[in-house]
C-alpha cells in the first residue's frame, strides 16, 4: 500500500532495524537536548545527578525539541536513501537544542565549533554553552551550522523556505512550520508562494506543519479544527496534505517513514512532470502535517500537572530541581529514558550505529553550502551605470523621473545575469507603479497561477516577484540572499514598516554573523523606497510615512541610507548598493519628473563624499556663508534650492552655502558609523556658528539624533514631515510641513542676525506668497504655474 494524501498513513513494511535506527537517532537527539538544557556535569549519566550537576538558571525550549529532532532524524534517512540535497528550516527556531544537537550529532557542529568536539569532553561543552553567558543563544541563530533562520520572531520561515528554493532546481528545502507561527500573518500568506514557484527551474519546498498543538499558554488554532476544515484550508491553498500522527514512537517512525517516502516519491515525480517537454504548470505540492505531542517523550506530569502533551512543556518541564529533590529524581529518569549507554561510546562520541543514519559529508544539513549562502556567492555582472545616465547640460536644464531612469539599469542587470540567475525583484505588486516598468523587457512577472488572455508580463520564468505582501516579498528576498544570490525590494514608503521587525530580525542575524568567521559575506539586503512621502498625490495621508529610517538608523554601522536628489545619483547609490556585502541599503528616491540637478561626473564625486556642497547654488565662495541651507531628499532640495534662488535674487548680499546630503550616515559622527564626516570636515561644512536651515525627506528629529554631537548643532534648524498629510498638490504638501521654498526663506530671514529688519518686505511677501498659494489651490486646484514650473536657472557660481 503505497501513501496517498489526506489520510493518515498505516503502518506498512518498513525493515525494523532501520525503524530502531532512526529511533536511537531520536532518542540521542533528544538526549543532546535536555542536555543542553539542564546539565553543567555528568554528561553521560557516569554518575548520580546531583543538584551540582545542574545549571543554576535553566533557560531555553523543550516542547518543540522532541518533534524538530523526530523530523531531522528522518530527513537524515531520506536524505542518504536518495542522496538529496537539502536545507532544514526551523519555524519554531525557539528550538535551538535540537538543532545544535542534530548538527552535533552528524559532524557538522564540531567541524564549525572546533572546540566542541565530537567526544565526552565536547558534549559537556556542547551542554555548558547553551544559553549560557559567553556561550551560544538559545535559538536557531548563525552560529548553529545549517541555519538560515533564527526563528526567534515567528511566521517568516515558509517565506525564508521558497526563497532559497528559487532558482536553486536541485535543492529541497525543508520547512518545519510552528501551529502557533501558522497563525501569523506571514506565514498565512506565505502558503501563497506556491504559486510563484517553477517547477522546473526552481527547488522544491516542503512544508511542515508541525501540530504539536499548543503554542507558549494556549491550544493552537489549527490543533483544534476539524480534520476536514484544516484538510480544506491546505487544499485550498494549492497542496496536497499528508498526515502524521500518533504518540507510540515506533508507530510513529513508522508512519513518517511510509508517508515520507510517498511525499518524495511525488516531489520527484511533479519535477521529473515539469523538467520533460511542454509548458510549465502549477503542481499540487505535498505538505505534510505531523501530529504529535508537545514535549513528546518528557514527563509526563509533574506536581500533579499535565506537562508532556500540553503547553506547559513549551520552555523548562522541571524548574524546582534545587529546591525539590523529587523533581532531580524525575530529570534523571527522563534523561536516562533515552538510555545514553547504547547510543554513545565510552569516550562519549555517538556509536557508531548512529552514524549510519548521517548523511555523506557534503549532503549534511549543517553543512549544505547553501546555508551559509556566502560560499556560493557570485558577484553580479553590472552594466556601466553610466551608460544610463540623464543629460544634465546645466543644474535644472531638464526634468526626469529618477525611478524610470533607474529601470532601464535594472533591464540590463537582468540582461546580463540571465544565464546566471541569481537576480530578482521583488515587490508588492508596485514595479510598474513605481516607473521600473523596463524591466519588463527583459524578464516577466513571476506567475504559476491562471493566466488569461488581457495579462501583462506574467510568466512562469519572470523574475519581478510581485505578492500583495510585503512580509511575503522581504521573506523570500531574504531567504534568496541567506542563499547566496542578489536582488532589491521596491516598496511603497509608508508601507514598508510592515516589516520593520523583518527588517530587524534581519540586521540582528547580520551583525552576528560578523563574528562568526566561516559565515561567508551575503549580498546586502537593498531596500527602495518610492511612492515617498512627499508625492502621494493620488492617496493622501494613509501613504504618508517617512519613518522606516528612524528605525533603520537604530542598526548604526550595519545600514546605509541613501536619499537621492535625482536621477543620476540614484544610479551611482544603486550601484554601490548591489556591490556590497552584508548591509541593509535603504535607498528612497521619487518616481515624480522633476528638475535634474547633477550631470553623471557631479553625481559619482558626489555619491563617492555622500555629502557636499552644490557649488552652483552658493554664492559663499569668496568669503563665509551668512547661512547654511541644508537638504536631504528630492523634494527638500528642490525647495531648498527654489528658497535659494529666491534669497538670491532679493538678497543679493547674502550669503548663502548650499549642501546636499546623500548618505544620512555622513551626519554621525566616524566614531558611530564607518560612512560619519569627520569632525573638522563636518565642521568645514556646517561652520561651527552659522545657522543651518536643514530641510529633510523625513521626520525632523532624526537629523537631530545623528548630528547632536556636532559643534554646531545648537545653529541646526530642521524642516521636515511633520505629520501634517492629505491629498493635496505636491506643493502643498511641503507648505503643510513648513518645508516649502517660502517658508525656508522666511526661516533664513528669522535666523541670520543681520537681516532681521533689512528683510522685512521680502519676508512679508513670502508670507503673502503663501496667501496666494492657498487661494490658488483652493480655486484651481493645482499648483501656482511659478511654482509648478519653476527651475534653476542661475548661471554657475552667481545670479
Ligand atoms: C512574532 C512572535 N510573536 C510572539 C512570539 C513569542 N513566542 C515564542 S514561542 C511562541 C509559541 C509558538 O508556538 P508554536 O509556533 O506552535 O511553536 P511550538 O509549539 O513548536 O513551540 C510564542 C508566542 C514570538 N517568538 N514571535
Ligand atoms: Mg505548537
Amino acid at each position: 500500500m503505497s501513501a496517498q494524501p489526506g489520510s493518515t498513513q498505516e503502518p506498512r513494511a518498513i525493515p525494523r532495524a532501520q525503524l530502531d535506527r532512526i529511533d536511537a537517532y531520536w532518542r540521542a537527539a533528544n538526549f543532546l537536548s535536555v542536555g543542553q538544557i539542564y546539565l553543567l556535569g555528568n554528561p553521560l549519566l557516569r554518575e548520580p545527578l546531583t543538584i551540582e550537576h545542574i545549571k543554576p538558571r535553566l533557560l531555553g525550549h523543550w516542547g518543540t525539541t522532541p518533534g524538530l529532532n523526530f523530523i531531522y532524524a528522518h530527513l537524515n534517512r531520506l536524505i542518504k536513501a536518495r542522496d538529496l540535497d537539502m536545507i532544514f528550516i526551523t519555524g519554531p527556531g525557539h528550538g535551538g537544542p535540537a538543532l545544535v544537537a542534530n548538527t552535533w550529532l552528524e559532524g557538522s557542529y564540531s567541524e564549525r565549533h572546533s572546540d566542541v568536539s565530537r567526544d565526552g569532553e565536547g558534549m559537556a561543552r556542547l551542554f555548558r554553552q547553551f544559553s549560557f553567558p559567553g556561550g551560544i543563544p538559545s535559538h536557531v541563530s548563525p552560529e548553529v551550522p545549517g541555519s538560515i533562520h533564527e526563528g526567534g520572531e515567528l511566521g517568516y520561515s515558509l517565506a525564508h523556505a521558497y526563497g532559497a528554493a528559487f532558482d536553486n532546481p536541485g535543492l529541497i528545502v525543508a520547512c518545519v512550520i510552528g501551529d502557533g507561527e501558522a497563525e501569523t500573518g506571514a506565514l498565512a500568506a506565505s502558503w501563497h508562494s506556491n504559486k510563484f514557484l517553477n517547477p522546473r527551474t526552481d527547488g522544491a519546498v516542503l512544508p511542515i506543519l508541525h501540530l504539536n498543538g499548543y503554542k507558549i499558554a494556549n491550544p493552537t488554532v489549527l490543533a483544534r479544527i476539524p480534520r476536514e476544515e484544516l484538510d480544506d484550508l491546505l487544499l485550498g491553498y494549492g497542496y496536497s496534505p499528508y498526515y502524521v500522527e500518533g504518540e507510540d514512537p515506533l508507530l510513529v517512525h513508522e508512519r513518517m517513514a511510509v508517508t515520507c517516502d510517498a511525499i518524495f516519491d511525488e516531489i520527484a515525480a511533479i519535477q521529473r512532470a515539469a523538467r520533460g517537454r511542454g509548458a510549465v504548470s502549477r503542481p499540487r505540492w505535498p505538505v505534510l502535517v505531523l501530529r504529535t505531542p508537545k514535549g513528546w517523550t518528557g514527563p509526563r506530569e509533574v506536581d500533579g500537572k499535565r506537562i508532556e502533551g500540553h503547553w506547559r512543556s513549551h520552555q523548562v518541564p522541571l524548574a524546582e530541581l534545587g529546591s525539590n529533590p523529587a523533581h532531580l529524581r524525575m530529570l534523571e529518569s527522563w534523561l536516562r529514558s533515552y538510555r545514553p549507554e547504547e547510543l554513545f561510546t565510552a569516550s562519549g562520541a555517538p556509536r557508531p550505529e548512529l552514524d549510519e543514519l548521517v548523511p555523506a559529508q557534503r549532503l549534511r544539513m549543517g553543512s549544505n553550502p547553501h546555508a551559509n549562502g556566502g560560499l556560493l556567492l557570485r558577484n553580479l555582472r553590472l552594466p556601466d551605470f553610466r551608460e544610463f545616465a540623464l543629460d544634465v547640460a546645466r543644474p535644472g536644464a531638464v526634468r526626469g523621473e529618477a525611478t524610470r531612469v533607474l529601470g532601464g539599469y535594472l533591464r540590463e542587470v537582468f540582461g546580463l545575469n540571465a544565464d546566471a540567475r541569481n537576480f530578482r525583484l521583488f515587490g508588492p505588486d508596485e514595479t510598474a507603479s513605481n516607473r521600473l516598468d523596463e524591466v519588463f523587457e527583459a524578464t516577466g512577472r513571476t506567475w504559476l497561477a491562471q493566466r488569461e488572455p488581457g495579462d501583462v508580463n506574467l510568466s512562469p520564468d519572470g523574475r519581478v516577484m510581485e505578492i500583495l505582501s510585503e512580509h511575503v516579498c522581504q521573506g523570500w528576498l531574504e531567504g534568496y540572499l541567506l542563499t547566496g544570490r542578489h536582488g532589491l525590494f521596491t516598496c511603497y514608503e509608508a508601507f514598508i514598516h510592515i516589516v520593520d521587525s523583518m527588517f530587524n530580525q534581519h540586521a540582528k542575524w547580520l551583525k552576528s554573523c560578523r563574528d562568526i568567521p566561516w559565515r561567508a559575506p551575503i549580498a546586502s539586503l537593498n531596500i527602495l523606497l518610492t511612492s515617498h512621502v512627499w508625492r502621494q498625490d493620488h492617496n493622501g495621508f494613509s501613504h504618508q510615512d517617512p519613518g522606516f529610517i528612524d528605525l533603520v538608523v537604530n542598526k548604526g554601522d550595519l545600514v546605509r541610507v541613501y536619499l537621492a536628489p535625482d536621477a543620476n545619483t540614484l544610479l551611482c547609490v544603486t550601484d554601490k548598493c548591489l556591490r556590497s556585502r552584508n548591509l541593509v541599503n535603504v535607498v528612497i528616491a521619487g518616481k515624480q519628473a522633476q528638475p535634474q540637478w547633477l550631470g553623471m561626473d557631479a553625481a559619482i564625486s558626489h555619491c563617492e563624499a555622500g555629502i557636499g556642497i552644490f557649488e552652483w547654488a552658493s554664492n559663499d565662495r569668496d568669503g563665509e556663508p551668512d547661512v547654511v541651507m541644508a537638504c536631504a531628499g528630492d523634494v527638500p532640495t528642490l525647495e531648498t534650492l527654489a528658497a535659494v534662488d529666491l534669497l538670491r535674487r532679493f538678497l543679493p548680499q547674502l550669503k548663502v552655502r548650499v549642501i546636499n546630503v546623500v548618505d544620512l550616515m555622513t551626519l554621525q559622527p566616524p566614531e558611530e558609523h564607518p560612512n560619519g564626516l569627520p569632525a573638522r570636515e563636518f565642521d568645514a561644512l556646517f561652520t561651527t556658528d552659522r545657522p543651518v536651515i536643514f530641510a529633510f525627506h523625513g521626520y525632523p528629529w532624526l537629523i537631530h539624533r545623528l548630528a547632536y554631537r556636532r559643534t554646531n548643532h545648537g545653529n541646526v534648524h530642521v524642516r521636515g514631515y511633520k505629520e501634517r498629510g492629505t491629498t493635496t498638490t505636491p506643493f502643498d504638501m511641503a507648505v503643510l510641513n513648513d518645508l516649502d521654498r517660502f517658508h525656508l526663506a522666511m526661516d533664513v530671514i528669522d535666523r541670520v542676525p543681520k537681516l532681521g529688519f533689512r528683510a522685512a518686505h521680502l519676508r512679508q511677501w513670502l508670507r503673502d506668497k503663501l496667501t496666494q498659494h492657498r487661494a490658488h489651490i483652493e480655486r484651481y486646484g493645482e499648483d501656482m504655474p511659478e511654482v509648478r514650473d519653476w527651475t534653476w536657472t542661475h548661471e554657475r557660481g552667481g545670479v
